[in-house]
């Protein structure tokens, strides 16, 4: 008897041990109203830090876009960005968070950068103006992306104490910063709903990775073709 009890002792603990935080993103105040795709919700435990468990992502280019638009990685993590188009691509990033610059590679190869340090990464190709993306990195391995309905989940939560932060890419650093709250995951947590304002956002253009402008018609047609 007593041992059946020790056992459904250490199984509640093991459950408990390992919980799954939910909730949805409803995006407010939009000019226009946009999916709530690509909202990063994690969770910082407060003391101490956890190892953010580094790994292999992919950020595709195709059809002069970078797929996904938004995406989160823990740090030390690497990013593949494979060109899957007929033509020269790029992807450079000189705001905060890590610069870098792949250069330009050609149709069918690919470049990988390590994201070292926690933060946000604007990602663009110097030569398409229209191509953007943006990494999150995050010193956590407890994240999550928003679907397009807005739902997340991060799984496998130790139990314990943390702070809870989102970002989105059209709200400003102080409604984000606004947004950060202290949670206790105990067991299994639906934290409702989590409103994010897009009121006071701007959309600024960007430099090229020299800081000028881009030319009116990209330069793919000239130095930058590829084999056709
Ligand atoms: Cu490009």
């Amino acid at each position: 008897m007593t041992f059946r009890l020790l056992t459904c002792f250490s199984l509640g603990a093991a459950v408990m041990a390992a919980a799954a935080i939910q909730g949805k993103v409803d995006l407010i105040d939009a000019k226009k109203k946009g999916s709530a795709e690509g909202v990063v919700v994690w969770l910082e435990p407060v003391a101490g830090r956890n190892a953010p468990a580094p790994a292999k992502f992919t950020l595709d280019q195709r059809s002069k876009r970078f797929l996904p638009h938004v995406m989160a990685v823990p740090v030390g993590s690497q990013v593949d960005f494979p060109n899957h188009d007929p033509i020269f691509h790029n992807a450079f990033s000189n705001f905060a968070g890590q610069p870098f610059d792949t250069g330009l590679y050609a149709p069918g190869t690919s470049q990988k950068i390590t994201f070292r340090r926690e933060g946000i990464v604007r990602v663009f190709c110097n030569i398409h103006a229209q191509m953007s993306a943006v990494i999150v990195v995050v010193p956590s391995p407890y994240f999550a992306t928003s679907a397009a309905a807005g739902s997340f989940r991060i799984d496998n939560v130790p139990a314990g104490e943390y702070t809870l932060k989102v970002f989105h890419e059209r709200a400003t650093e102080k409604t984000l910063a606004a947004l950060e709250r202290r949670i206790s995951v105990t067991s299994d947590q639906d934290l409702g709903m989590v409103k994010i304002s897009e009121s006071g956002y701007l959309e600024v253009g960007h430099k090229n990775k020299h800081g000028g402008d881009y030319p009116p018609v990209p330069l793919e047609n000239g130095p930058y073709a590829g084999k056709k």
